[in-house]
């Protein structure tokens, strides 16, 4: 199958690194978004998210004349869908998937489909996602075949790809990483594999649809229930005195352990999403996997509940102090250690709390950022990690950012430690 025009649609941290590494291998991309912001920004040749390298690369796609942005799909012999699945805001806590973004990208391509065109959802999506995008084409073109009525003999192929990129790494990690590719038949599974052999260099692996959904949804749960296990360790232990990344470094030692690190909660985009996708769809079997989700999502809470116990100490330990005087600083607000995303970050969401509560002085250090994120952090104060240790009586590590693991260790005497991340603890 020949690729000339390759269109995605969604131009965010997914789609748009993979429509410029497509473009990059010079075929003609058509990337689509709702957003006119950022489709100018593109076809200036220029970006607008974070991801090392990404702008070099887009410029020059778009120098070359192999990348454009525009806000309405036009045929294409392949459609990209890479569109957000958040949560449905109604569901309240129930963490229910929104296909709506999907739905909405499925009809958009469904007036410029041709024969032969090959389809794929690489959006992270409950299991039997792809098979509605099927459902909504179909509707949507009754003049097509597609494979869930005509199967290997259909107009259109269509298939489920999931991204697996590491933020920070992205450009990497699309050429390299192995692909699961599912497609609705065996067609659309070769189909699809064609067009990711353009640039990735991974290994592509086919299976169903289905399989491939519930693949992607299963990796990040299987990371999510293993640092689950670490921040229930690290509870425990606080309990029975006992150094959790000792014990655990120990307790890596035999062969067939790996255990992961413990940290102030799960962040970022995906494994604290993903495995709702799992728990919305199976409530009563995926018990282990919501179970996760609540030990991960409750470690904010007992971090801060930390915080304020070494609040209490320290006014005990200074009893001619008022808790007005008593000046807190935060260490990190990114979601990972040296990014500067602060998104679904719980470094930031209890440095919220923290500050919210504290009538004293807030310091935050943060050396990925130039300014505190407006409106979020008010009252507190961006400063180095040497003015934050000059004057700080409490000191909460919260993202194991490289220039905090070299904090000569005679700047937090005297301080009262909560260290979330165990590298001035461990
Ligand atoms: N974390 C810990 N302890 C650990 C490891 C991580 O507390 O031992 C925390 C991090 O601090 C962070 C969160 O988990 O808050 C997630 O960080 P991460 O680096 O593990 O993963 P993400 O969210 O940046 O990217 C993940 C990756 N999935 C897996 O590693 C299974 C990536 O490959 C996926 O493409 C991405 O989710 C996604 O898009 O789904």
């Amino acid at each position: 199958m020949e690729f000339n025009t390759i269109s995605v649609i969604g131009l965010g941290y997914i789609g748009l690194p993979t429509a410029a590494v497509i473009a990059s291998r010079r075929k003609k991309v058509v990337g689509v978004d709702v957003n006119q912001h950022a489709v100018d920004t593109i076809n200036k040749g220029e970006i607008h998210i974070v991801e090392p390298e990404l702008d070099m690369i887009v410029h020059a796609a778009v120098k070359e004349g192999h990348l454009r942005a525009t806000t309405s799909p036009e045929p294409a012999d392949a459609f990209l869908i890479a569109v957000p699945t958040p949560f449905k805001a109604e569901g309240g806590n129930d963490h229910v998937p929104d296909l709506s973004y999907i739905e909405a990208a499925s009809k958009a391509i469904a007036p410029v489909l041709n024969k032969g065109n090959l389809v794929i959802l690489e959006s992270t999506s409950p299991v039997g996602a792809t098979e509605r995008v099927a459902e909504v084409l179909a509707e949507a073109r009754p003049d097509l075949t597609f494979p869930q009525s005509h199967g290997e003999d259909s107009d259109i192929r269509i298939a489920h790809c999931p991204e697996r990129v590491l933020p920070g790494h992205v450009i990497r990690e699309l050429v390299e990483n192995d692909r699961v590719i599912g497609g609705m038949t065996e067609r659309c599974s070769k189909a699809a594999t064609a067009l990711y052999k353009i640039f990735v260099e991974g290994e592509c692996i086919t299976t169903t649809a289905r399989t491939a959904e519930m693949a992607k949804l299963t990796e990040n749960s299987f990371r999510d229930v293993n640092i689950a296990f670490a921040n229930e360790l690290s509870i425990i232990c606080d309990k029975l005195d006992i150094n959790v990344w000792e014990l655990i470094r120990l307790s890596n030692r035999h062969p067939r352990v790996n255990i992961l690190q413990p940290g102030p909660g799960v962040g970022g985009h995906c494994i604290a999403v993903d495995p709702w996708f799992i728990v919305s769809e199976t409530p009563d079997e995926a018990r282990l996997i919501r179970a996760a989700r609540e030990v991960n999502d409750g470690k904010p809470q007992w971090v801060i509940d930390k915080v304020n116990e070494a609040v209490g100490k320290f006014l005990s330990a200074n009893p001619e102090k008022t808790a007005k005087e008593v000046s807190i600083a935060c260490f990190g607000l990114a979601f990972k250690p040296d990014i500067d995303d602060l998104r679904e970050s719980p470094a930031l969401a209890i440095t919220q709390k923290i500050a919210a509560s504290n009538p004293g002085q807030t310091l935050i250090v943060e050396p990925n950022i130039e300014a505190l994120p407006a409106g979020k952090l008010e009252g507190c104060t961006l400063v180095t990690a040497d003015d934050a240790l000059e004057s700080a009586d409490v000191v909460v590590l919260l993202v194991d950012h490289k220039p905090f693991k070299s904090i000569d260790p005679q700047q937090l005497e005297g301080c009262y430690l909560i260290d979330s991340r165990g590298i001035w603890a461990a």
